[in-house]
This record gives structure tokens, C-alpha cells and sequence, in this order.
């Protein structure tokens, strides 16, 4: 007569925080510039419309924004989107402070002929500053919108229901599953699990 052993499963839960459906960090954070052309206010480089433009006062270089973001984030990339495609030559820094920059793009060489830039980099800091170093002849500096994406370092969610052992009969297969929330921000969070099956014994 068969006996039927009970065993212990142990579910091993692998999660992610994925980057997909990134949060963009600059939406209506606040902006400076180094000038601001009337009616192009710095704040339109960050309303999330693509209607609205922050510009320079005139067509000389260099040109800059800086958005502090209000908290310290890890960064993974950031978007600008010019008014017009060109071969805008500039470069992205960050800071933690407003005071210690670090380069983390650069494109002051840049060729290539495009209205949005998207450039991936990685960095913690609260202060991000786009600088444009040379522009198409007849254009001024001037942004539809500058995002920054990226996730909060000290946010990581903190699993306290997790089963790490449950009890199955032979010949079943053991599974489960979790759902996971995140206020601010909040990143797509994305589960596995493994779960294994206990043949009845021959
Ligand atoms: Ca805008």
C-alpha cells in the first residue's frame, strides 16, 4: 500500500523591479535655465506636453537647463526632445548637491540629425543638466521636453507575507502566487516563482 509522504516545497520568489512603464522623474519638477525666452518658460520643458517649449533668449551656445528633481534617485536615462530635428551637439551631467557635476553624456560631437535623443546612463544624484554646446545654424536652444527617468534607491518593496515553505501531498504540484504594491514610484514589479512537482511513489 502506497504511503503517501508528505513533503515540504520550498517556492524560491524571484522578483525584478522592472523598467519598463519608467517613471519620468522631471515631470513638473523645477527647472532653471541659463535664459528664458518670453513665453518659453523653463517649466515647459517638463509639463509632459509636447505643445509646450522652453527656449533661450537667442541662438548663441552654450544653452542649459538644470532640473532638481527634490529627492536623491538612481537614474537610468534620460529624453530630450528638441523643437526641430538637428544635429544638436550637447551633453547631460548630474549632480547630488547642485555643486559636484559629473559628465554623463556626451554628444558635443554629435552628427546625427534627430528631434529626440534618447540616452541610457547610470547614476544616482538629485540635479540633472542638459547643455547644449552647438546647434544647427539658425536654430536657438529650445526643448519640447526633457525627461529623466529612473527608480528611488531607498523604495525597494519590503515582502512580508511571503510564503518560503508550504506542505503538498505527493502527486500534486505545488503552486502559488503574489501580487506586490508600490506607491511612489511605481515601476512595473514583475514576479517569478518556481514551483515543482512530487511524483507518486511506484
Ligand atoms: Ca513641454
Amino acid at each position: 500500500m502506497k504511503s503517501f509522504l508528505r513533503n515540504t516545497v520550498i517556492i524560491l520568489f524571484l522578483f525584478t523591479l522592472s523598467a519598463f512603464g519608467q517613471t519620468n522623474l522631471a515631470l513638473n519638477k523645477t527647472v532653471t535655465a541659463s535664459s528664458t525666452q518670453s513665453g518659453n518658460v523653463n517649466a515647459n520643458a517638463v509639463d509632459g506636453n509636447t505643445g509646450t517649449r522652453w527656449c533661450a533668449t537667442d541662438g548663441t551656445v552654450p544653452q542649459w537647463i538644470k532640473v532638481d528633481l527634490g529627492a536623491s534617485y538612481n537614474l537610468t536615462s534620460t529624453e530630450v526632445m528638441w523643437e526641430k530635428t538637428g544635429a544638436y551637439k550637447y551633453k547631460v551631467e548630474t549632480s547630488p548637491d547642485n555643486t559636484v557635476w559629473t559628465l554623463r553624456i556626451d554628444r558635443t560631437a554629435n552628427t546625427l540629425s534627430q528631434q529626440t535623443f534618447t540616452d541610457p546612463f547610470s547614476a544616482t544624484a538629485r540635479y540633472v543638466r542638459i547643455t547644449a554646446t552647438a546647434i544647427p545654424a539658425g536654430y536657438w536652444t529650445s526643448i519640447f521636453e526633457f525627461r529623466v527617468y529612473g527608480n528611488s534607491p531607498n523604495t525597494a518593496p519590503t515582502i512580508t507575507t511571503q510564503p518560503i515553505s508550504q506542505t503538498c501531498t505527493e502527486g500534486q504540484t505545488d503552486t502559488s502566487s503574489v501580487s506586490l504594491q508600490r506607491e511612489r514610484p511605481r515601476p512595473r514589479i514583475s514576479g517569478a516563482e518556481t514551483a515543482r512537482t512530487y511524483p507518486a511513489r511506484r
